[in-house]
């Protein structure tokens, strides 16, 4: 797949907000938020979509939600609650093509997103 922006912050190329790294996944702040806590996990491994996930990437995917939640109790959101999301193609307003799940908390999230 052709390089996103997302590799060029894991290759340090251009600058993210880093709250969290290892051998597997990244996290870093949203540069939009869309809550008070807003931050991506990303795997290190260039995905294009949820579409493109093989079966050896299960661990690295199941990985994400394993960062999403590990963050969210050294931050102290993980009993108030959070939501994660991964959008997958134009319908599901996906517009980095490397897949990644955004973390959101903060305050009350409304159910449906639109
Ligand atoms: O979400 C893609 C998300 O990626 C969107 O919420 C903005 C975020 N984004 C894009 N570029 C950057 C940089 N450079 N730093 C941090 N966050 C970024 P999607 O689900 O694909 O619509």
């Amino acid at each position: 797949m052709s390089e996103t922006i997302f590799t060029k912050i894991i290759n340090r190329e251009i600058p993210a907000d880093i709250i969290y790294e290892d051998d597997i996944a990244l996290a870093f702040k949203d540069i939009n938020p869309q809550a008070p806590v807003h931050f991506l996990v990303i795997p290190k491994k260039p995905i294009a979509t949820i579409n493109d996930i093989t079966e050896e990437d299960r661990e690295i995917v199941g990985h994400l939600s394993y960062v999403a939640a590990k963050v969210a109790a050294e931050q102290d959101f993980a009993e108030q609650g959070f939501r994660t999301v991964m959008n997958c193609n134009e319908f599901g307003g996906q517009t980095v093509y490397h897949i990644h799940l955004h973390v959101l908390a903060g305050k009350p999230l409304g159910w449906p997103p639109y």
